[in-house]
């Protein structure tokens, strides 16, 4: 369903009058009233007024994390703190975490965008959904939350944990929709199973999930498991949060960017030069229409490519690929880069095998290594009785893997075969590296 057709399905020239219009107003206000963009556009020696197309958008400079860091906690808002209704922020694993402010305007269009990401997934008025998304700082649970009222649909605010209560949620509200990480919507689902339930069986019928890098594979796996579409929905803090693209249920091929709120740009990693459509890169976004934290030329540091090609669902919206990981978390093995998606991939495409895994890195003199810890099913496990039982068997399961990760990422990895259970499952976010490195 397309909540906002006017705008979803605009022809692209409107749609880039719009944002010229709106870039040049968001570029004014940043340079007369957040003293980070004043002086970087000075340094670089733009103006607001230099900007005349959507092409002039590369004269600009980039705005990093670090830049955002070091205006911490408010140093970047453009409005006084007194017209701020709400704070988010990044999770900060990787230093000072990133705050992010709103004014009621922007809670107010954020709703809207994210009540139109809902429909894209097939929501609908009337539906009740299970927002399995953690409420506070993260911007998972609360943004989802007001774009699904916004929808005109009853969300249940379940947030993560707890995972027992969440299925037994799910059987008493009756819920059509869901939304969570995609790892831990797999954990409710092998909950379900463990309570005596068919996740097969339950009300719900499509899955909004994101917040983390998940594979093709992890998506087959997932839908199969629970008999749902699952749409993958992308975002962040410091743009906005959840909604900045999200997949269509009538194609489930790229996530369409809510275009007329975010300008989007795939740069080369290295150099910082724009790549064209289709090229994969990193995702740059300058926002045209918030308020009390706009940010210009975001780097952030997540590598997809962008497809302007039309869709079957009507819309005109382009469509970015799915994530294929962050930047920060490439692994350099041996020379070859490995995204733990690519992992991911090659685990779930063998049935022994369970969709848990991690990926610990270490070293070995000059030299980093790479460990893959998986699991093998339930099922598989129930008709060996123990790893240990037929080695003939294991044995022959292990090469499989091996063989499969070798030739899939061109390099040869550790790897460690565990019973059911054995790894930490995630209530939001999962750690699929953990890094020994910086522990030696
Ligand atoms: O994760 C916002 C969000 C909430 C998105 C709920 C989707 C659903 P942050 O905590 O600031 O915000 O983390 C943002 O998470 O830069 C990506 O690296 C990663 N990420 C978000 N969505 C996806 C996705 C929220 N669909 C960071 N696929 C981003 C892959 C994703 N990675």
């Amino acid at each position: 369903m397309i909540l906002d057709s006017a705008t979803e399905s605009a022809p692209r020239s409107e749609l880039e009058r719009w944002q010229l219009k709106k870039l040049q107003e968001t570029l004014e206000n940043v340079y007369v009233n957040v003293p980070f963009y004043h002086e970087a556009m000075n340094a670089a020696k733009v103006k607001p007024s230099d900007i005349a197309s959507l092409e002039d958008l590369t004269r600009l400079p980039f705005t990093r994390k670090s830049n955002l860091r070091d205006n911490y906690p408010f140093g970047r808002s453009a409005v006084p703190l007194e017209q701020v209704v709400r704070f988010h922020a990044s999770s900060g694993t990787r230093g000072k975490p990133t705050v992010v402010a709103y004014t009621q305007g922007d809670i107010d269009r954020w709703a809207r965008i994210v009540a139109r990401a809902v429909a894209c997934a097939g929501g609908r008025p009337g539906d009740r959904f299970h927002n399995a998304y953690g409420y506070g700082l993260f911007t998972g649970g609360l943004g989802l939350h007001y774009g699904i009222e916004a929808l005109g649909a009853a969300v249940i605010p379940v947030s993560g944990g707890n995972t027992p209560r969440q299925v037994r949620l799910i059987e008493d509200f009756r819920p059509r929709g869901i939304s969570g990480t995609p790892s831990y919507v797999l954990n409710i689902a092998d909950e379900m199973v463990k309570m005596g339930i068919n996740p097969r069986d339950t009300s719900l019928e499509y899955g909004i999930l994101g917040a983390e890098p998940w594979s093709e594979a992890l998506r087959v796996e997932i839908e199969e498991s629970l008999a749902i579409k699952a749409m993958d929905i992308y975002g962040l803090s410091e743009v906005i949060g959840p909604g900045v693209a999200i997949e269509c249920i009538e194609a489930q091929n790229g996530l369409h960017i809510a275009e007329d709120h975010f300008l989007t740009e795939v740069v080369d990693p290295n150099t910082g030069e724009p790549l064209p459509y289709g090229e994969t890169g990193e995702l740059v976004f300058t926002s045209l229409t918030k308020e009390a934290f706009p940010v210009v030329r975001y780097r952030t540091g997540d590598i997809a490519s962008l497809d302007p090609e039309p869709c079957v669902c009507g819309r005109t919206l382009m469509r970015m690929s799915r994530i294929k990981g962050r930047l920060d978390d490439m692994l350099i093995i041996r020379g070859v880069n490995v995204f733990p998606t690519e992992i991911e991939y090659v685990l779930l495409q063998i049935s022994e095998i369970a969709p848990h895994y991690q990926v610990v890195v270490g070293q070995a003199g000059a030299l980093d290594t790479l460990e893959v810890h998986c699991e093998v099913t339930p099922g598989y496990f129930a008709a060996v009785g123990s790893l240990d039982a037929d080695h003939a068997k294991s044995n022959a399961l292990r090469n499989r893997v091996l063989h499969m990760l070798r030739s899939e990422l061109g390099i040869s990895v550790g790897l460690h075969i565990h019973k059911p259970g054995v790894l930490p499952r995630s209530e939001g976010k999962a750690v699929r590296i953990v890094d020994k490195r910086s522990q030696v």
